[in-house]
């Protein structure tokens, strides 16, 4: 079904929504009303059964240019920290807490805050012109949109600190290299691989997938003794779950498992 909006769109087949930042001649800078759609999509997709996995990418030559320096420089911007507060942390929230996993089709440039979107996916793959930049010390900032959260458990703490530091674009094969993507491939073949991979998602245990996310998502504050206090109790939801039973029994019965999402 297409959406409405025209800054970010979200169609949803076969129970993958992909949503695309939808500003290309800005190279998907993102703007309040942007923000504020791309929040009002998240929550959509949360609310709507039928979707199992997202896709978020950027039309156009690139997948986000962060956020709309221009923007910045009207009258009434709102402060820095007001903006974090009030837009980009209850997106960042709304896609690390999503139930359904989010695929980054990162088509081109991701950067500032475009960098961190791509980084609070659960997944990346990449075409393979796309890069990465943090940016956000050219301007004399801090990363923020969570990137300084997500990346260092990307890449480790030394990466982190580099692509912090010296703002440099990191091209896709070395993102591959680094971790960052799970595979390069050509631009035109993307969505058709973003898509395979969400194909998978929708086939898996929809309650499974959620509370695996949820438990990775949570181990990185925990020490061991809680993570595996979470493990046990999410794996008792899991395991009440039809969908486990149908597991065991398409294991015995040498077929595919149909999940219902029960
Ligand atoms: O609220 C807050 O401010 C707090 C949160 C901050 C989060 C942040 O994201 S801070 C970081 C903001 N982003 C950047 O600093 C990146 C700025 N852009 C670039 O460095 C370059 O555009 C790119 C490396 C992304 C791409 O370079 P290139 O050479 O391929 O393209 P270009 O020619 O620079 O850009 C094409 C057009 O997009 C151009 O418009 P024009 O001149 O053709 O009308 C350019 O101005 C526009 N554009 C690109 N990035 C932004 C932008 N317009 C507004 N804001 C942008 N961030």
């Amino acid at each position: 079904m297409p959406g409405t909006s025209p800054l970010v769109r979200t169609e949803t087949v076969d129970g993958v929504a992909t949503v695309t930042l939808d500003r290309p001649a800005a190279l998907n800078a993102l703007t309040i009303p942007m923000k504020q759609e791309l929040l009002a999509a998240l929550r959509s997709i949360e609310r709507d059964r039928a979707v199992r996995a997202v896709i978020l990418t950027g039309a156009g030559r690139a997948f986000c240019a962060g956020q709309d320096l221009r923007e910045r420089l009207e009258p009434d911007a709102p402060s820095l920290g007001e903006e974090l507060r009030e837009r980009y942390n209850p997106i960042v929230r709304a896609m690390r807490g999503l139930s359904k996993p989010i695929i980054g089709a990162i088509n081109g440039v991701a950067a500032g805050a475009g960098a961190s979107l791509a980084f609070a996916c659960d997944l990346r793959i990449a075409a393979e012109g796309a890069s990465f930049v943090l940016a956000f010390g050219r301007l004399g900032l801090i990363p923020d949109t969570g990137a300084t959260w997500t990346l260092p458990r990307l890449v480790g703490p030394s990466r982190a600190m580099a692509m912090a530091l010296l703002n440099e674009p990191v091209a896709a094969a070395e993102a591959e290299r680094m971790g960052i993507v799970l595979k390069v491939v050509p631009g035109e073949a993307l969505l058709d691989e973003a898509r395979a991979l969400a194909r998978r998602l929708v086939e898996s245990a929809p309650i499974g997938v959620a509370l695996t996310k949820r438990a990775l998502n949570a181990a990185f504050d925990r020490d061991l003794e809680a993570a595996l206090a979470y493990e046990a109790y999410l794996q008792d939801l899991a395991g009440r779950t039809a969908d486990h039973a149908e597991g065991i029994a398409a294991f015995t019965e040498k077929r595919p498992p149909r999940f219902s999402g029960e």
